[in-house]
């Protein structure tokens, strides 16, 4: 691969960034920038002529200096003047640095100022409005470093959570094979059940770290090794998927787990709130002066902050600290307190297994019911059913249900919200239906007022019971379509009817922030899969995670009812 002056002129600038950041003599800055300027302006290949045994130093701003440097760039991809520099500063100032409408002048003053390092501590910074009371900065560079944020998110860096869980476990059970008793967990987002990851933080207990540093490093899957330490060491697996490990001591153990699971905002309010008591936390333990006072275990850091313990899904500083401390933390929902799956599909429409099969599997998860909601007519390409299949479908409904004991088939329809805010099926089949899903599938770009109107009128149809994936998000692929949200929770409070929480990993909608909303306006929700097949019954811990992150009970959701009080509850939303 020849290098082209582009790149020679890349990394010139990069040099130059970085050492403006780091305070640097500005004549060796200026001497980078101009060089960059000057060899992306040339009409031959530097290379080329270096090659061709010219002297480089006669271009114009190229010394001697400057030429070795080309010729190592040119020869070894890289200069060791860069390699240096990225070694000294944070390694999250590159990633600020290629955010649009920031140059280096203004992220030396982040750095500086704000300690900013990363990404996410820019973020932080951003929504706590620190950005723009900086001087230069201004109200609309701070919204528009919180939108590239969010752009740059979207744009793949990070990756579903669902999708790592399988090279995460094989990961960690790699590094069991080293020490089979040494404590050893996922912390960070990771452990938070956030919907995406960024990256995996793995943490271990142990009092020989080299061992397994050194499996970690030469594990079969690692592409890269980023750092290489004796407690900490970070690579880049195959996947792209980065994964950081560090190794504490027993004693320090719960602090690290605390510390690692973070979030970043919860972490800065319990050591605030440990400042004011009088002690300090960190990834060691907790500490009163110089004196270890507790850290083996999370529980033993947060009773000795007067906390309850907190978990992890709540910790994104959003009131837990002080729920914890008045001891009224939420007693969350857990996947064992599911009872069935409201949102699944047959072979009928475009699900892979039969109802039979679907039935068979739920009651093999220890459930008592589901209903089977196929796809109505509109919906071609999942071939919909129309009114006369989805007879036929209850009657085979009623069959399974004669042959199967101590479980039931409910009869349901995830039936198409149409343009006008009708359903796709006649209310004289839906009222013979338990249960009705109402989603939207097409028109995705009607205007805000619209779409929310379209799906308030769905939602006054008297026999439905349940939104489905209220905004149409597909993670990392598609934003959600345009609805105003807060009014579809009201209007679903007073009409009585259940919002969904998909829990298809993509579409882990609605999202937290809105489901925490709709309960705490008396608004149930339902946590269903929207499986395809017999496996994806198993999506239910997904959704289960994000109701956590919305600290939701087990009241708050539909189908941890029994079978009598859902159908009392399905009869209430539909009187
Ligand atoms: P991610 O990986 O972007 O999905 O999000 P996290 O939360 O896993 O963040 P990560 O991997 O950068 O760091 C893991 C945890 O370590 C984070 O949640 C809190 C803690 N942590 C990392 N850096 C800092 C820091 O500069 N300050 C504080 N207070 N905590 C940090
Ligand atoms: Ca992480
Ligand atoms: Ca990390
Ligand atoms: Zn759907």
């Amino acid at each position: 691969m020849p290098i082209h002056n582009k790149d020679i002129a890349a990394k010139f600038s990069e040099i130059a960034d970085l050492l403006e950041i780091d305070n640097a003599n500005e004549f060796r800055v200026r001497a980078y920038r101009n060089a960059a300027r000057t060899i992306d302006a040339m009409g031959q290949d530097v290379s080329a002529l270096m090659e061709a045994g010219e002297d480089l130093t006669q271009i114009q701003g190229i010394g001697d200096e400057l030429a070795k440097k080309i010729e190592s760039i040119v020869t070894t991809g890289t200069v060791k003047a860069l390699e240096d520099l990225r070694k000294k500063l944070p390694p999250g100032i590159t990633d600020i640095l290629k955010l649009p409408g920031l140059g280096p002048k203004k992220v030396k003053v982040l750095y500086q100022e704000l300690k900013v390092k990363s990404l996410e501590d820019l973020e932080v910074a951003a929504k706590a409005g620190k950005v723009s009371a900086l001087p230069g900065m201004g109200k609309k560079t701070e919204e528009q470093i919180l939108k590239n944020i969010t752009a740059r998110i979207d744009a793949g860096l990070r990756f579903l959570r669902a999708n790592v869980v399988p090279s995460a476990e094989a990961l960690l059970g790699h590094l069991r094979g080293i020490e089979k008793e040494a404590p050893m967990t996922l912390c960070g987002s990771y452990r938070r059940m956030r919907d995406t990851v960024g990256d995996l933080d793995i943490l271990v207990a142990s009092e020989s770290p080299q061992p397994l540093m050194d499996a970690f490093v030469s594990y079969d899957e690692v592409d890269e090794i980023l750092a290489n330490g004796s407690t900490k060491s970070s690579v880049r697996l195959r996947s792209g998927l980065q994964v950081d490990l560090r190794v504490v001591k027993e004693e320090s153990y719960g602090a690290a787990m605390h510390y690692f699971t973070g979030s970043q905002a919860h972490n800065i309010a319990v050591r605030r709130r440990a400042q004011e008591m009088g002690f300090k936390v960190n990834e060691y333990g907790v500490f009163k002066g110089e004196a270890y006072v507790a850290g083996a275990a999370e529980e033993e850091v947060f009773e000795t902050l007067g906390l309850a313990y907190i978990e992890p899904e709540l910790r994104e500083d959003r009131g837990e600290i002080a729920s914890a401390q008045a001891r009224a933390l939420p007693g969350l929902v857990s996947e064992g307190d599911i009872r069935g799956d409201l949102h699944l599909h047959s072979t009928a429409s475009d699900g892979r297994n039969s109802i039979r099969e679907m039935a068979e599997a739920a009651k093999a998860r220890g459930y008592a019911y589901l209903a089977v909601t196929d796809h109505s007519k509109r919906l071609t390409i999942a071939n919909g059913l129309d009114e006369k299949r989805l007879r036929a479908q209850m009657e085979e409904i009623d069959t399974v249900n004669s042959e199967m004991k101590g479980f039931t088939v409910l009869k349901g329809s995830e039936v198409d919200i149409m343009d006008d805010g009708s359903l796709d099926l006649p209310d004289e089949i839906l009222r013979d239906l338990d249960v009705v899903i109402g989603s939207v599938h097409h028109k995705f770009k009607l205007g805000i007022e619209e779409q929310t109107m379209r799906v308030m009128k769905a939602m006054d149809n008297p026999y439905f019971c349940i939104l489905g994936h209220p905004t149409g998000r597909l993670l990392l692929s598609r934003e959600p379509y345009e609805i105003d949200i807060p009014r579809i929770i009201e209007h679903a409070a007073q009409r009585g009817c259940c919002l969904e929480i998909n829990g298809n990993p993509q579409r882990l909608d609605l999202h937290e922030i809105y489901a925490r909303a709709a309960i705490q306006q008396g608004v149930m929700i339902s946590v269903n899969t929207d499986a395809h097949s017999v496996e994806q019954l198993d999506l239910m811990q997904h959704g289960i995670g994000q109701a956590r992150r919305a600290w939701i009970e087990t009241k708050h959701v539909l189908n941890t009812r029994s079978l009598k009080d859902l159908r009392k509850t399905l009869a209430v939303i539909r009187s």
